[in-house]
């Protein structure tokens, strides 16, 4: 139930709110509101509750496995990537203040209208986040970020190409033992739980904070040979002084559980990899976003993630981030 429910009143002793009310409630401290944002939210939300559904039924509906494709980044394509990014599209496409859609999954980003035509957002998302885990039913996530639509630039791919402070809202969909939307829009992080019975998103904490303390780091270790020198030295040191290791290898449990229960989630350089695995744009930043606003770190390398200038869509980045004191841990040994 609400943290902010009032508690003064014998008839209403916790208020019962959904997704769209919470949403439309938030409007209504912003005089000039156009109710055009919520609007957007109330897809990205179909779009959860379709995905939802069709990750449960993956097995029956014979949706499992790869098309034999490959996406623009050269990864393996699940039948159920594909699936997810065309239902964020048909959910997303017909909301009239949408200018520009980008998915991780389309090599450029798809112009729906432009700012004269009342454009006002872009909508950015990683469809199906972790999609490698679907076929052992690991929980698995879609990730998104908003952005305002710079009507001066008419070329697509710079108008996304913004940095993630100027992020409008960000957050993810977990779809795991229960399905959970977890959404900012730079005032604190809230977090909402499907009921499948009613098919609604019911709020159930506001003001979520990173909590101190938990020596844990998520990191896929088996990489270690490759990390630089720093996270090596990291992972010597977290072995000498009695951490933990959790590591699902699908970035929204795992950074779901860094949120809930504290500790640092970290994707470093490879040698496969040097500029790290992560998208800037669709991983990176909405969990960046999401991490500080709960009180925690986000760096890639010695910068902060939310101040990289991005360059180019599908760049790449490697991401530390997590509970402060933990995050300090990683970052006094790495250089800068
Ligand atoms: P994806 O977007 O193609 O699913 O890849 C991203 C995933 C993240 O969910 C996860 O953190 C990472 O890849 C795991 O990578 P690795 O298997 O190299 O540890
Ligand atoms: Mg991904």
């Amino acid at each position: 139930m609400t943290d902010d429910a009032p508690r003064d009143h014998p008839l209403v002793p916790d208020n019962l709110a959904s997704l769209q009310s919470h949403v439309l409630a938030e409007e209504t401290l912003f005089p000039n509101a156009t109710g055009d944002f919520s609007w957007i939210i109330s897809a990205i939300s179909l779009a959860g509750k379709t995905i939802a559904n069709k990750v449960r039924r993956a097995r029956l509906d014979d949706v499992l496995g790869s098309v034999g494709t490959e996406n623009v980044q050269g990864e393996t394509q699940q039948k159920l990537d594909v699936i997810a990014n065309e239902v964020l599209l048909r959910c997303l496409g017909s909301r009239g203040s949408i200018a520009v859609i980008a998915s991780e999954e389309d090599e450029e980003p798809l112009i729906l209208r432009t700012g004269s035509e009342g454009g006002k957002y872009c909508v950015l998302f990683d469809p199906l986040d972790g999609s490698s885990n679907l076929d052992i039913a690991v929980g698995v996530g879609t990730i998104f970020s908003v952005l305002r639509n710079d009507s001066e630039i008419a070329n697509s791919e710079r108008t996304v190409c913004q940095k993630g402070l100027q992020q409008v809202a960000a957050g993810y969909i977990l779809y795991g033992s229960s399905t959970i939307m977890v959404l900012t829009t730079g005032n604190g992080v809230d977090m909402f739980v499907l009921d499948m019975a009613i098919g609604s998103f019911l709020h159930v904490k506001s003001g979520l904070q990173i909590p101190p303390g938990n020596h844990t780091y998520s990191v896929n270790e088996a990489y270690a040979e490759q990390f630089p020198t720093g996270y090596r030295t990291y992972l010597q040191w977290a072995h000498e002084n009695g951490y933990s290791s959790r590591y699902i290898g699908s970035m929204v449990a795992d950074v779901h559980r860094i949120l809930m229960r504290g500790g640092v989630f970290i994707y470093p350089p490879t040698r496969r990899n040097p500029g790290g695995k992560l998208r800037l744009l669709y991983e990176a930043n909405p969990m960046a976003m999401v991490i500080e606003q709960a009180g925690g770190l986000a760096f890639s390398e010695g910068e902060r993630t939310l101040e990289i200038q991005p360059t180019e869509l599908h760049q790449r980045v490697p991401v530390l981030l997590g509970s402060p004191d933990e995050v300090e841990c990683v970052r006094r040994l790495l250089p800068g």
